[in-house]
């Protein structure tokens, strides 16, 4: 697919997606029709620093304080792992802010999915709809691939339409945030990065990375320096909503500490 419409990162992204060419990383073969026409494949080589950014769900001065802190000059690319929208103070900020950068993008979370088909109605989001409309469900640069939720490790990645890689969690779903999770079961061979799942402390194993720490829930705010291999955060400035505990994932054996950054 090109680029978002009214993306910022049109003009940027322009020579740095790639074809279907052969080389290793996930192709449109490997994805349902469906998901295939909304894959967006990124050229890894065509940019200097690459960050993943977890959930914002509208916790702009925190995304303010992380980018002021990465400093991403126009050769990095800062992508988004979904969710930027609802349950925070200023989700329409949040979209604004990616969609008019040059060089940040993000895949449709399970939140924007509301809105694109209409199951929730927020009428502050309607001047970003379109962009909203726009966002990629898969992302891939490398070998790596952005998806909301996950993989559902059941089936063949071909056989999984959007809203299932967008919500995927625990396998089998009904174990909702006991687990075990699908990235317990995933081999590969690509690395996903995810968010959905809101964690003490992002995961990193070979094939995922779960980059939401749930910023919205008083958590933080976390980035993965793909060139660097290390994880940043800055912590959430409130708590905007509550959450119980148990539906805030520590998983120690799979989690590592981000550095915290301070906005300078
Ligand atoms: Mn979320």
């Amino acid at each position: 697919m090109v680029p978002p419409t009214g993306s910022g990162a049109g003009l940027a992204l322009e020579g740095r997606s790639r074809p279907d060419d052969g080389r290793p990383g996930l192709r449109d073969d490997d994805l349902a029709p469906e998901v295939a026409e909304r894959h967006l494949r990124l050229d890894v080589d065509a940019w200097e620093e690459i960050y993943v950014v977890g959930d914002v769900h509208g916790c702009r001065r925190e995304l303010e304080a992380l980018l002021s802190a990465l400093d991403p000059d126009e050769d990095d690319l800062v992508l988004f792992v979904g969710d930027l929208v609802r349950k925070g103070p200023d989700s329409r900020g949040v979209v604004e802010l990616v969609r008019d950068a040059p060089n940040t993008l993000s895949v449709r979370g399970n939140n924007e999915a509301k809105l694109v088909h209409d199951r929730v109605d927020l009428p502050e989001l309607d001047p970003v709809a379109d962009y909203i409309d726009s966002m990629p469900v898969v992302l891939s640069i490398g070998e790596s691939f952005l998806v909301h939720g996950g993989v559902d490790t059941r089936m063949p990645l071909a056989e999984q339409g959007a809203e299932r890689l967008l919500n995927t969690r625990a396998i089998p779903p009904e174990n909702g945030y006991d687990g075990p999770f699908w990235f317990d079961h995933w081999e590969g061979p690509q690395r996903v990065f995810f968010g959905h799942t809101p964690l003490e402390a992002p995961v990193v194993t070979e094939h995922a990375v779960g980059l939401d720490t749930g910023c919205v829930y008083g958590g933080s705010l976390t980035a993965y320096d793909y060139r660097a291999e290390e994880v940043v955060s800055v912590p959430a400035l409130e708590t905007y909503q509550s959450r119980p505990d148990r539906k805030v994932l520590d998983l120690p054996e799979v989690q590592v500490d981000p550095t915290p950054i301070l906005d300078e």
